[in-house]
C-alpha cells in the first residue's frame, strides 16, 4: 500500500465544497472503489501526488499531454505570452497561427473557430450542422462521448430506431427525441435509420476511433459507409477528433481512414494542456457562423493567447519526423508486453492501440467492436488490476470505459517497469481467480 494520508485529507476537504470532491466525475475513482490521488506536480512521463508517491502517467490529463508534463518549450511559450496579459477578448496573431497549423494537418478544416473546451466545440458543430441543413435530427453512437452537450447526453431508446432518452436528468425529452443513438460498427442500424428518416438528419457525429468506451477501433467499411450515406441524404458528417486529433496520427483518424468529414472537432492536444477546443470544416459551412452568417458561436476566452501558444508549440514538436511512428512503436512494446504477461497467467486480456492511444479489456472476446462488448468485460478483475498497478506506481485510467495515453517522454525503462508491475499483478490476479 502507498502512503495516501495527504490525498485522503485533501479529498475530505474538497468534498465539502466541490460535488464529489472533483471537477470532473471520472477523477473521483468511484468506478475502481478507490480514493483519488491529489496531484502536486508532473514532469515528463511522471506525476507526483501529495504524499510524494511517483507514478508513471498513462492518462496524461486524458490526452493533452502527448509530450509529457511540463515540457520546457511549452512552458516557456506560455510564460512569454502571459507576461503581456492573460487575455484581451480581441484577436491576436496566435489564433491565426494555430489555425493555419491545424489546417496544414487537417486539410478538411478549411476554416475553423476556437472554443475553450471540446464540449463547446461539439455543441457548436451540432448547431452548425442543424443550421446549415435546417434539420433537427442527429445520429450518434452508443459508447461515444462528445462532451456534456444536452443533445449528445443521450442513450439509445428501447429500439435504436426510436427516439433517444436523456442519459442525465435535467435534459428535456423534447430535445433528446431528435437524437438517434445507434450501435457502433453496425452498418445495418445506420442504413435503416437513414432510410426511415430520409432527409431529416442534420448530421452524424462519431468518434472515428472511440476512446470513451475504452479504445474501440471501427471497421473501415463502417466509416466509409457513414460518409456514403451522409452524401446520399445530404447530411453532414462530424468527426469528433477531440481525443484522436494529433493523437492517433498527425492528421488524426481522418488521415488513417482517408475519409474527409464535413466538420471536425478538436481539443486536448491542440491546447497543450490549456483549455482549448476547435470546430472547423468546409468554408461554405463555416462562413455561415456569426458574424459572417447567422449561426451563433461566441466565447470570452475563445482563442486565449496562452492556450494558443501552448498548442502551437505542442504541434510544432509533435510534427517532427517520425514522432507518431516512434510513439506507436513504444506503445506496441508496452501493449504486447502486457498481453504476454497476462497470457502467461491465463488472464483473459485483450489489447487495442493506435498511435499513442490504447485500451485493454479483461475478456476472452478478442475483437471488441462496440459498447456491448466493452460492457461484457470483467469489471471486477479490472478494478483489482487497476488498484494493484496504482499501488506499484502505474497510473492507468480509473475506469474500464476510458482509453489510455502514452507520451514522447515515456522511456523504455518506464515501459519495462510497467510490464514488470503488470506481470506481478497478473500473478496475484491468477492466484485470486484460482482461489475462488
Ligand atoms: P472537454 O469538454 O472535456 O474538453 O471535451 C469533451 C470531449 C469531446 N469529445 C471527445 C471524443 C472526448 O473524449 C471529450 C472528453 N474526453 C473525456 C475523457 N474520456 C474527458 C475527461 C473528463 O471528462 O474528465
Amino acid at each position: 500500500m502507498r502512503k495516501n494520508n495527504n490525498s485522503k485529507k485533501a479529498f475530505l476537504d474538497s468534498s465539502k465544497i466541490i460535488p464529489g470532491g472533483v471537477n470532473s466525475p471520472v477523477r473521483a475513482f468511484k468506478s475502481v472503489n478507490s480514493l483519488p490521488v491529489f496531484i502536486k506536480k508532473g514532469k515528463g512521463a511522471y506525476i507526483y501526488d501529495l504524499d510524494d508517491n511517483k507514478y508513471i502517467d498513462y492518462i496524461g490529463s486524458w490526452g493533452p499531454m502527448i509530450l509529457g508534463h511540463a515540457n520546457e518549450t511549452v512552458i516557456k511559450s506560455i510564460e512569454k505570452v502571459i507576461k503581456n496579459s492573460t487575455s484581451f477578448g480581441a484577436p491576436t496573431l496566435l489564433e491565426t497561427k494555430l489555425a493555419k497549423l491545424i489546417k496544414k494537418n487537417f486539410p478538411s478544416m478549411e476554416k475553423m473557430r476556437m472554443t475553450s473546451s471540446g464540449t463547446e466545440a461539439t455543441m457548436s458543430a451540432i448547431r452548425l450542422a442543424r443550421g446549415v441543413t435546417n434539420r433537427d435530427k442527429i445520429i450518434k453512437f452508443e459508447g461515444c462521448y462528445h462532451g456534456h452537450v444536452d443533445s449528445l447526453l443521450v442513450k439509445a431508446g428501447s429500439g435504436s430506431a426510436t427516439f433517444g432518452v436523456p442519459s442525465s436528468p435535467g435534459i428535456p425529452k423534447d430535445l433528446t427525441k431528435h437524437t438517434f443513438t445507434l450501435k457502433y460498427n453496425n452498418i445495418d442500424d445506420l442504413e435503416k435509420c437513414f432510410i426511415k428518416n430520409a432527409n431529416k438528419i442534420a448530421c452524424v457525429i462519431i468518434e472515428p476511433i472511440a476512446g470513451n468506451m475504452n479504445c474501440v477501433i471501427p471497421n473501415k467499411k463502417f466509416i466509409k459507409k457513414i460518409r456514403t450515406l451522409c452524401n446520399k441524404y445530404n447530411s453532414l458528417l462530424i468527426f469528433d477528433e477531440v481525443m484522436t486529433g494529433f493523437r492517433v496520427a498527425k492528421g488524426g483518424a481522418q488521415e488513417i481512414y482517408k475519409t474527409k468529414p464535413d466538420i471536425t472537432t478538436l481539443g486536448k492536444i491542440v491546447g497543450g494542456g490549456m483549455p482549448v477546443g476547435v470546430f472547423g470544416g468546409k468554408k461554405k459551412y463555416m462562413d455561415q457562423v456569426s458574424p459572417v452568417g447567422p449561426i451563433y458561436h461566441a466565447g470570452t476566452l475563445s482563442g486565449n493567447p496562452a492556450a494558443m501558444s501552448a498548442g502551437i508549440k505542442t504541434i510544432e514538436i509533435l510534427s517532427r519526423k517520425n514522432f507518431h511512428k516512434n510513439l506507436e512503436k513504444k506503445l506496441s512494446i508496452l501493449m504486447l508486453g502486457l498481453k504476454k504477461s497476462a497470457d502467461k497467467y491465463n488472464i483473459p486480456f485483450q489489447i487495442n492501440y493506435v498511435g499513442g492511444m490504447f485500451g485493454f479489456f479483461f475478456t476472452e472476446k478478442n475483437n471488441i467492436e462496440n459498447f456491448e462488448d466493452v460492457n461484457n468485460c470483467n469489471e471486477k478483475i479490472f478494478q483489482i488490476f487497476f488498484n494493484l498497478m496504482l499501488g506499484k506506481g502505474i497510473y492507468f485510467a480509473p475506469s474500464s470505459f476510458e482509453a489510455g495515453f502514452i507520451s514522447s517522454s515515456h522511456t523504455m525503462k518506464d515501459i519495462n517497469l510497467t510490464i514488470k508491475a503488470a506481470e506481478e499483478s497478473f500473478k496475484i490476479l491468477s492466484n485470486y481467480l484460482n482461489s475462488k
